[in-house]
Order: C-alpha cells, then structure tokens, then sequence
C-alpha cells in the first residue's frame, strides 16, 4: 500500500519507523512517503499560509502549495488516489472506514497545522475525514492513527495468528477481559472457568462477558450488529440477571 502525506512536520512521522507499523514498512507492506508541502510554496519568505477574506483571526493554508504537492504526487505516481483531509467537520473515523482505507493501493493524507485552509483545497479532496469531537493542533496526529488503524486490516501487518477482524469494533462488540500468570494476584482471583481446561465453556463466557460490557458501556453499538441465536439467548440470561 502506497500513503503519502502532505504536512509542514515531516519528522512527526518518524513515530511510524516504530512497532508493528515499523515492522509494516521494512516488510515492504506499507510504502510511506511523507512531503513537506513548504517545499511548494512560491512565496519568497516560503510562507504556506495568509490571512481570510473578509477578515477574522487565525491565517489559514493557502491553495497553491497544495496543489503543487498534489501535482507532484500525481506526476510521480499517477493512478486513482484517495485523498482525506484531516477536518473536525468530516466524517468520523471507525474500523469500518479503516477496513475500506485498507483496500485501496495509494491514500493521500493532507493536513493542516494551527490554522484552517482555503476552501478550494476540497475540490483534490474525496474523504474529509475527523477522528472525533475535539480539535487539535495539526492533522499530524489524527492521520497517524488512521494510518495505523487502516495499516491493521492490510494482510501480513499483525502477527501470525492475530487477526483484526477479531478484535473490538469488527465484530461490533468491546472485548471481554482478559488474565494472565499468576491465577491468585495480591488475593484478586481469575474466574475459575477459565482455569477449568473446558473450552466451549470457557468460549460462551467470554461471549456472555462481551455482550454485557458492550450492553453496559456502548449499547449503540448492540443496535448496530445482527445477534445470533445464541447471542440472544446470552443476553437475555444477562438482562434476567441484572
Ligand atoms: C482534526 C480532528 C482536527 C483543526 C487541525 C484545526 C488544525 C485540526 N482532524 N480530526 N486546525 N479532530 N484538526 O482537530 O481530524
């Protein structure tokens, strides 16, 4: 998978060389190339940005260096791009959109810093994408994570037998809690089934414990997904229980 970004901060996405998403890109899985679009600007003291019209505070991303940069792109790698930009009044990120990031050969990420942008950058844009209600500094961060969530669903970036399809979100339910060595902790004891060697068992309690975090904690997330026979019985032997 070819990413491209477009930000003034290159070096923050040094933090991409680390851990699985490291590991992605000396495998050869994900192809990063991150352009400093400063390096575009035909302004003579390389300024990127200016004031609105019609005034106010802030400055704000002006088109041009934009552009050039996406020009660039295109002139070096040519071929169908999704392009996001990085944008509080986008679509909200979810696992659904990372798994349809995952599909494509070249995304484009744009991001801003401090200011807004130009309204004409949108017309390179296909995605306005927002990973939540609050606003932050640059685009920098939210494109590292939607680069590492999208990164999890390419075949061959998780390990062996992990799979993101089984985690959190993909099937639509929070997961179930977890333990490990040693069984008694300072007097904090794990639950004896999962000591008890009976698979099956085992596998209906943490099914039961999933639906009930999830019914809990994110209920809207419950109306989402279709339960099975056997998730309905689950969560009704949960409901009679509470
Ligand atoms: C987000 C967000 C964001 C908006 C960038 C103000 C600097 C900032 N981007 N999801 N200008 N939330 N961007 O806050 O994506």
């Amino acid at each position: 998978m070819d990413i491209s970004v477009l930000s003034i901060f290159p070096k923050m996405f040094d933090a991409l060389n680390e851990s699985v998403i490291g590991k992605a890109q000396e495998k050869g899985l994900l192809n990063l190339q991150v352009v400093d679009f400063r390096d575009f600007t035909t302004d003579k003291q390389n300024h990127v940005d200016d004031a609105p019209y019609g005034g106010g505070a802030g400055m704000l991303l002006q088109a041009q260096p934009i552009y050039d940069a996406m020009s660039y792109l295109d002139n070096e790698n040519p071929g169908k791009k999704r392009v996001i930009l990085l944008d509080p009044a986008g679509k909200t990120f979810d696992a659904k959109m990372a798994q349809s990031f995952a599909k494509e050969d070249h995304l484009v990420f744009i991001c801003g810093h401090y200011e807004g942008f130009d309204e004409r950058i949108k017309d390179l844009v296909t995605d306005e994408v927002s990973i939540g209600d609050y606003v932050l500094t640059g685009g920098e961060l939210p494109t590292m994570s939607m680069i590492d969530a999208t990164m999890r669903f390419v075949p061959g970036v998780l390990g062996n037998n992990v799979s993101a399809d089984e985690d959190s979100f993909s099937h639509g339910l929070l997961e179930y809690p977890q333990y490990t060595r040693p069984a008694d902790f300072r007097g904090k004891k794990v639950p004896e089934v999962l000591t008890s060697g009976n698979h099956e068992k085992i596998r209906v309690w943490r099914l039961k414990q999933a639906l009930k975090k999830t019914l809990e904690r994110r209920p809207d997330l419950l109306k989402t997904i279709e339960l099975n026979d056997e998730e309905k019985k689950l969560l009704r032997e949960i409901h009679s229980e509470m």
